[in-house]
């Protein structure tokens, strides 16, 4: 696409963003807890989706496309979104992102000194959102009823941030870098979304400014067109339409780091359900986990005969090196055989063969990391609803 064209594109489904914001089909869905039916809509750029909320638009991918393969299409990645004021055009020929601050030299790039000037990373990692399964947490919690599809697996291809960094030059005495985008708050008093990484992540070479999602421009509601990729951390570090990077000599206390986004500060991050922590620090990397995507819960499978499952493994960053599957209930264990290894932040494919007599059977799985981190049998709680990863149970009858 010329830019001109990609401009009028982008200011298309902006205008569309604001009015008709989610067109539905009339089809609905039902998630597996409480008040979980939802409609499904599309959005531009966006195949029929898991509707949470059109304003600020969170879409929900539908948990049969992490069957499909082990990369989300770009049409089919979930969408999150705090503000609603959501930017409605965005110029690529005059967009800048700019990096200043604690710098020698602050710069101001375009998005065609950003892919020229600088050499292409690429990265194959999870997008997940530090309240993706919140649906299924009991005692339930505040906050958007997710079920298992604010996630995604995507290759992302941009800049690592060390080398914008380098050629601004941070100077001594710098501690954090934060982010802003595009999008601002509908309303004074509520915070603009900014969020912070300490200096020594932002420049370890794997933090990333990603023009690109699986080979192709980001679709608008994902960031167009520069996002924040931070391998192995939760999605809320990762911030869309990225237009402003700051590098400051103290740790940022804006509301996104300092209120929102905290997690119990113990072993655990977490607490006796309906207790509040003593103390919290801001959510970082994902916990393992597993998912079968080859059976719904309450599938059929034919008694006598071999069946064939498979899933999705992944974790923060420390390799997945076994998935182990129960056909009861987490009496007794298997490994799974692993697929192929897209890296350590990518989903990875496992696939268990067995045959079961006629009945039913709850089927558990669990991921291990290399150094030993496991999934727990029993859920955990912690007041925001932030990080389930209990080892996940599909009900099979085999008839
Ligand atoms: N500009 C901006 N970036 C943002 C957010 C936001 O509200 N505004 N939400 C964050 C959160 S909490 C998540 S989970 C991810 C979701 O990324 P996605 O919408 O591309 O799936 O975006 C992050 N980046
Ligand atoms: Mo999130």
């Amino acid at each position: 696409m010329s830019g001109i064209d990609r401009r009028l594109f982008v200011a298309g489904a902006g205008v569309a963003l604001i009015g008709a914001a989610a067109k539905t089909s009339g089809g609905r869905i039902i998630l597996p807890f409480g008040n979980g039916e939802r409609p499904l809509v599309t959005m531009p750029g966006k195949r029929e989706m898991i509707l949470l909320t059109s304003r600020p638009p969170q879409l929900e991918t539908p948990f049969s496309v992490f069957n499909d393969g082990l990369l989300t299409p770009n049409d089919a990645f979930f969408v999150r979104y705090h503000l609603s004021g959501l930017p409605t055009e965005i110029d690529p020929r005059s967009f800048r992102l700019s990096i200043g601050g604690h710098v020698d030299t602050p710069l101001e790039l375009s998005l065609d000194a950003l892919r020229r000037d600088f050499p292409v990373s690429e990265v194959v990692a999870v997008n997940q959102c530090s309240g993706n399964s919140r649906g299924f947490v009991t005692p339930r919690v505040a906050g958007g009823q997710l079920g298992n599809g604010a996630m995604g697996n995507a290759r992302w291809q941009g800049v690592a941030l060390k080398h914008l960094l380098a050629k601004a030059g941070v100077r001594a005495g710098a501690a954090q870098v934060t982010f802003n985008g595009l999008d601002n708050p509908p309303a004074d008093g509520i915070a603009d979304f900014v969020k912070a990484l300490d200096l020594d992540h932002a420049s370890d070479g794997e933090v990333m400014v990603a023009y690109a999602m699986n080979g192709q421009e980001l679709p608008f509601l994902n960031g167009y067109p520069l996002r924040l990729v931070v391998p192995g951390h939760f999605g809320t570090y990762w911030v869309k339409h990225l237009n402003e990077i700051n590098v400051v000599d103290k740790d940022f206390d804006g509301y996104w780091m300092k209120t929102a986004y905290r997690i119990p500060d113990n072993d655990c991050n977490c607490v006796e359900p309906g207790t509040k922590p003593d103390k919290t620090l801001p959510i970082a990397r994902f916990n393992v986990r597993s998912f079968v995507t080859s059976h719904t819960d309450g599938a059929q499978v034919a008694a006598g005969k071999a069946t064939e499952l498979r899933g999705i493994a992944f974790s923060g960053g420390d390799p997945v090196n076994r998935v182990l599957v129960s056909p009861d209930d987490g009496r007794s264990w298997q490994d799974a055989k692993l697929g192929e290894d897209l890296g350590r932040y990518s989903f990875r494919e496992w696939k268990f063969g067995l045959t079961l007599a006629a009945g039913r059977y709850p089927v558990r799985v669990r991921a291990e990391t290399v150094s030993g981190e496991i999934q727990p049998l029993e859920a955990s709680w912690q007041p925001a609803g932030y990080m389930r990863n209990v080892s996940e149970t599909t009900m099979l009858e085999a008839v």
